[in-house]
């Protein structure tokens, strides 16, 4: 095992691949940009090295910086964790350049799934399904009539550069089929800067999931099983789970080997993940792979019983996965819900300043995957996402169920979040029948936030209240006798009011 590991990037994750390391016994670099000089991933490691100012493109986006503090520090490998330089071939050639190992998958594997067509392409070629289409651009509308003829309508428009379900356009008949492919084109070449365009055929209302894939060394190549990513908005994530309420064991074993050829294919090494869209006939059909570790990951953690980070670290120096494809299934079931610093009352809009009061939930159960303390101050040069409530349970019901209790107990306060969005989807009844699909969140939107807030929000609210009078009280006493004169909100019974003293000391800070 490595002696000293630097992790190129920070927060939730950089935090993640830490304790990993910790836990190996390895000693852990950080880097930081400006913005970061008092970030708790800055703190936990052992040693940490400055590589610029707050923007990112100055910062945790200069790969040759990063490689230099690996030298610097006698670092022996690059964990990436995930967004910034985890999926740039050129940076994994660069570190591998420079004699440091890279914990990830070879450069090769990474350029192979890095377009959309040239891992569809490797798909076809290796028997692995993909949505019925065309692969090659298309040349002008008159050829997409004869093709969208062929497979039948709807079509989907997609840019072959493609991305974050930019330059895509669903085309119901031939009519719309012209313009369509224009505009299609018009996007796909101010987004990517190359306006070729295929297409396929569209499938209506799929759920998104995908299978978690660890390989190793030596030619074993196993799948972890299945992700349900279903619930997501803009192509965003916000709640993903593990394993998901539409596959069954026998589609389990299909996708999952499906899954390992499609890895194989690619000479793909470490911790990798194959996305396919699941029909409501269980047809699937396998969509892109992502080269990296997913934010997702914990889910698939708590159900199987690998840690995927201790494993992508044994794998990046050699070890040999013990494990058999027949010993691994999956155990109850995990639910990851993103909590954000955006306003979901507010279409979602980011919210900036300090984290006031931060109290975290636990019990049996729960895991809290965060980057964020008490006084950090979010700002708008990273992503939006504080952290990962996650949590397991014997069973779905008890798991939501569980999710809703933990994101009751959590308190975070200076910010804007998604906490409360949160426990409303909780309450859904097509939610807590796993009736979901990647369009079900804009579907329901509206009526999940139509619902009235939930009545922890309004309770801490009365708390928060409840302390601001306090310290008024406090601040016009002139003897210690007024800081006994705190009573709690209104309650009916006297446990709530227990409960409620509690929360406001825990307030008190
Ligand atoms: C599709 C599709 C329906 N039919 N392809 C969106 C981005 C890219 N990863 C692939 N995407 C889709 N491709 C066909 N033929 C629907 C989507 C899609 C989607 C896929 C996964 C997760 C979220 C999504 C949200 C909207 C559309």
């Amino acid at each position: 095992m490595f002696k000293k590991v630097l992790i190129a990037n920070r927060g939730e994750i950089a935090l993640r691949v830490i304790r990993a390391c910790q836990e190996l016994g390895v000693r852990t670099v950080a880097v930081y940009s400006e913005a970061d000089v008092r970030a708790p991933h800055v703190r936990e490691a052992d040693e940490a090295v400055l590589i610029g100012p707050p923007p990112s493109s100055e910062s945790y986006l200069r790969g040759e910086k990063i490689i230099e503090a690996a030298k610097l520090t006698g670092a022996e490998a690059i964990h990436p964790g995930y967004g910034f330089l985890s999926e740039r071939e050129w940076f994994a050639r660069a570190v591998r350049d420079a004699g440091i190992v890279w914990i990830g998958p070879p450069a090769e594997a990474i350029a192979a799934m890095g377009s959309k067509t040239s891992a569809r392409t490797l798909a076809v070629a290796n028997g692995v399904p993909v949505v019925p289409g065309i692969t090659e651009p298309l040349k002008d509308a008159k050829e997409a009539e004869k093709v969208a003829k062929k497979f039948g309508y709807p079509i989907l428009l997609k840019a072959a550069a493609g991305g974050g379900g930019k330059g895509m356009r669903v085309v119901a008949g031939p009519k719309e089929l012209a313009g369509a492919l224009d505009a299609a084109r018009r996007e796909a070449k101010s987004a990517f800067g190359d306006d070729a365009v295929y297409l396929e055929k569209f499938v209506a209302q799929p759920r998104h999931v995908e299978i978690q894939i660890l390989a190793d060394t030596h030619g074993t190549v196993l799948s972890l099983g299945e992700r349900e990513c279903s619930v997501q908005r803009r192509h965003q994530k916000m709640i993903e789970e593990a394993p998901s309420v539409a596959v069954t064991p026998a589609l389990r074993k299909k996708m999952g080997e499906t899954a390992v050829r499609a890895a194989r294919a690619a000479g793909y090494v470490n911790a990798g993940t194959c996305e396919f869209l699941l029909d409501k006939d269980g047809e699937f059909y396998f969509l892109e792979m992502n080269t990296r570790l997913q934010v997702e990951h914990p889910v698939t953690e708590l159900v199987t019983g690998i840690d995927l980070v201790q494993w992508q670290l044994r794998i990046a120096s050699g070890e040999k996965l013990p494990f058999k494809q027949e010993e691994i299934s999956p155990r109850g079931w995990a639910i990851e819900c993103r909590i954000t610093s955006e306003d979901a009352s507010n279409n979602f809009l980011p919210s900036t300043g300090r984290i006031e009061h931060l109290h975290l939930p636990s019990g049996p159960g729960v895991r809290w995957d965060g980057g964020i303390e008490s006084g950090s101050e979010i700002g708008l040069y990273y992503d939006p996402m504080l952290a990962k409530l996650i949590v397991w349970g014997a069973d779905r019901e008890q798991a939501v169920t569980r999710m809703r209790r933990a994101l009751v107990d959590l308190v975070i306060q200076g910010v804007e979040t998604s906490r409360d969005f949160h426990i409303r989807v909780m309450d859904d009844e097509e939610f807590r029948r796993g009736d979901i699909d990647i369009q079900w969140l804009e579907r329901r939107l509206t009526s999940i936030l139509e619902r009235r807030p939930p009545e922890e929000s309004i309770r801490v609210a009365a708390i928060a209240a409840a302390l601001l009078a306090e310290r008024d009280r406090s601040a016009r006493a002139v003897s210690g006798a007024a800081s006994e004169a705190v009573q709690p909100a209104e309650s009916s019974d006297g446990a709530g009011s227990w409960k409620q003293a509690a929360r406001l000391d825990g307030l008190r800070g």
